[in-house]
């Protein structure tokens, strides 16, 4: 029997992979989409997948229409991957962010248990959550401490997803990924702001690259690697809360260091630091521990940093070259 799923935020980066992987695994996937003015689908083209999918009009602030979806897709599976997702524009929209990235997850949750209980329930938790660290390496059973108006919402996403597995014995798991790139992700975060700025540069396009604090440290891994772990987490017969990361950090200046070094530039000679890419308050410092996600789901990532990096610059190389 085919299988339905339906995934929230299935513009986004992570969306894109999972849809890819799904549909390869002969779903029949849903994708909530709120209402934009401009094409908000184009990684979807990317991943050669936006024609086999159902769309469902819907916001995850508005609960009659997050109802309306789970009806409409009578999903055996739900990934609820919508949020605002910046850290740093959430201390300038903390209550959107709180009701999209807080509540929604409530709105999704209710509608689950109320028109749908038998479907499994994936929920996008975040290293963020741990904040100002109180382990050197986190697990699933390190205490959280955010940071942010981000990190404080997706831990209500948290506890609401715990609390609703244990209330109502719902099949609810909560993914806490440490950060996950690709020639996908958005251009404001690091990752892709510094491979498209190196990009630039080389081809005589920009001239320098303003960063903020590159002294912080990230566990960075592939996101095609992680939306594995989402699948993998649903197909368990018992629901639980997983760590998915790669085990290193890095430095962003080390990660400079790779992207400039990898179209023969230093990146010593481009990078300027410039407070206003500072944050009021920062996450220093992630590292996360897989072990549960090795020993349980057999998850482990296939993409080191390094090779993520090239792969992200040669993306960058060839979009910069068609501008
Ligand atoms: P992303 O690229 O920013 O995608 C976010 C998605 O949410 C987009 O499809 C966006 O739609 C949608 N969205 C935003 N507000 C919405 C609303 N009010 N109603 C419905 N949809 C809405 O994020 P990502 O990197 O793929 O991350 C996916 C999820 O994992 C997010 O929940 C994020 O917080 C979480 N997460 C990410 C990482 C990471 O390193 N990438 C790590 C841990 C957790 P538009 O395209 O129309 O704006
Ligand atoms: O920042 C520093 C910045 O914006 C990484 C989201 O997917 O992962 C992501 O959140 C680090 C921070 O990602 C700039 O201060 C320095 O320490 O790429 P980012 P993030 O905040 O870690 C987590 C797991 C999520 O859940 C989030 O949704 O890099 N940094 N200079 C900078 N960051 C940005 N964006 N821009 C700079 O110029």
């Amino acid at each position: 029997m085919t299988k339905s799923a339906l995934i929230t935020g299935i513009t986004g980066q992570d969306g894109a992979y999972l849809a890819k992987l799904l549909l390869d695994k002969g779903y029949k996937v849903h994708g909530l989409v709120a209402r934009r003015s401009s094409d908000s689908r184009w990684r979807l083209r990317e991943m050669g997948v936006e024609a086999d999918i159902v769309y469902l009009d819907g916001d995850m602030a508005d609960a009659c229409s997050v109802q309306r979806a789970v009806i409409k897709s009578a999903p055996d599976e739900v990934y609820n991957l919508a949020a605002q997702s910046f850290v740093a524009a959430s201390w300038d929209q903390p209550v959107t962010t709180g009701i999209v990235d807080g509540l929604g997850v409530t709105h999704l949750l209710e509608a689950i248990r109320q028109f749908s209980p038998h479907t499994r329930f994936y929920q996008a938790s975040t290293s963020e959550m741990f904040g100002l660290i109180q382990a050197e390496q986190q697990d699933e059973n390190t205490p959280f401490y955010p940071r942010s108006p981000y990190g404080v919402a997706k831990l209500y996403g948290h506890w609401i997803t715990v609390n609703y597995r244990e209330s109502f014995n719902l099949h609810a798991s909560s993914g806490i990924l440490f950060n996950h790139e690709s020639p996908l992700r958005g251009i404001e975060f690091v990752t892709r702001k510094v491979t498209d700025a190196a990009a630039r540069i080389k081809q005589g396009k920009q001239q320098e690259l303003a960063l903020g604090n590159i002294d912080a440290k990230r566990d960075w891994g592939f996101a095609g690697d992680y939306v594995e772990a989402m699948w993998l987490m649903l197909q368990q017969d018992k629901p639980d809360d997983f760590v998915v990361a790669t085990g290193v950090t890095t430095t962003v200046r080390e990660m400079c260091r790779i992207a400039f070094d990898h179209v023969g530039l230093n990146y010593r000679d481009y990078v300027k630091i410039d407070p206003a890419f500072f944050r009021p308050a920062e996450v220093e410092v992630l590292l996360g521990n897989p072990a549960k996600a090795q020993r349980v789901l057999g998850w482990k990532p296939k993409t080191d940093l390094d090779t993520l990096i090239r792969m992200m610059m040669d993306a960058d190389m060839k979009r910069v070259a068609k501008e």
